[in-house]
């Protein structure tokens, strides 16, 4: 999953693509590179972003959805907000990417199961605003999954279906660096979710804090990340530096073949290089 943020203040790649035209043609490049799914967001979730009204999320995201259709990707929207959701399903987004897992708007849930769309429940301890002051769990891992059980009942209550919802535990949402590490660690435990899970640890500051480099400096620390994700059976990885990633999983998941990992990644190279 290739990430296409139209926003000023991405932690990661804020302002680089606010011009409808610059995030088409990275879309496009990240689909060019392999990304199965394009994940298009309009709103900054890092902690003391400011927020956004629905329809300045819209104006945000809606021109470069329209310009990566027939791009080859399953466009996802990542927003907690039911208009933008909606708005985004009507021009042929196929997946809604809530960060709030149902929490933040009463109408996203029956949204969805109207629309039979694909849905992606993700783990946050408090909000943008609060979940960096110090948070703190008995055990990250039994939380995580005990709040991601929750709301995947939730979900099948509201209608929707099973199949179509992934979970993931949201690295970097309300979590210490030894929090991040010990869910990357544990991943497999939330397997018993019986759901695929989607990880996302593209750039972010755990990566920094042991790698002391700067957020567009950070892809040697996000492959390790993602293939340490693989191995615990992550199957969508959310993330910035699709060629990269992709070709360290199509690696990883040879090795881990018949290791009990996951293996969904066709492998692509030369038989004439050693
Ligand atoms: N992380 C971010 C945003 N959306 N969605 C899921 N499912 N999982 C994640 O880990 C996740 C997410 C944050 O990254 P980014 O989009 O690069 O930054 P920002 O929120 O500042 O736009």
């Amino acid at each position: 999953m290739g990430v296409v943020n139209v926003t000023p203040d991405s932690f990661s790649d804020g302002g680089r693509f606010l011009s409808p035209e610059r995030a088409v043609e990275h879309g496009r490049t990240l689909a060019a590179e392999g990304a199965d799914i394009l994940d298009l967001g309009g709103e900054s979730t890092r902690p003391g972003a400011a927020a956004v009204s629905p329809s300045e999320e819209w104006e945000r995201v809606g021109p470069v959805l329209r310009g990566l259709r027939g791009v080859g990707a399953t466009i996802s929207i990542d927003t907690s907000k039911g208009a933008v959701a909606e708005a985004a399903l009507d021009e042929g987004a196929e997946i809604v990417n809530d960060v709030t897992a149902l929490r933040a708007d009463p109408e996203l849930a029956g949204l969805c199961a109207d629309r039979g769309c694909g849905l992606i429940l993700m783990h946050m301890l408090g909000t943008p605003r609060t979940m960096q002051e110090a948070p703190s769990y008995d055990d990250v891992v039994d939380d995580v999954k005990a709040f991601l059980a929750e709301r995947l009942q939730f979900a099948l209550d509201a209608g929707i279906e099973e199949e179509r919802i992934w979970v993931d535990p949201g690295i970097g949402f309300g979590k210490t660096l030894e929090h991040n590490l010990e869910l990357l660690r544990r991943l497999g435990e939330l397997r018993e979710l019986g759901r695929p899970i989607c990880i996302g640890t593209s750039r972010k500051s755990f990566i920094g804090k042991l790698t002391g480099r700067d957020v567009d400096e950070r892809i040697g620390g996000t492959v390790a990340s993602n293939v340490v994700a693989l191995a615990g059976g992550a199957e969508v990885f959310r993330v910035h530096d699709v060629r990269a990633v992709r070709e360290a999983l199509m690696v990883a998941a040879r090795v881990l073949e018949g290791s009990g990992g996951s293996s969904q990644f066709a492998v692509r190279g030369s038989q004439t290089e050693n």
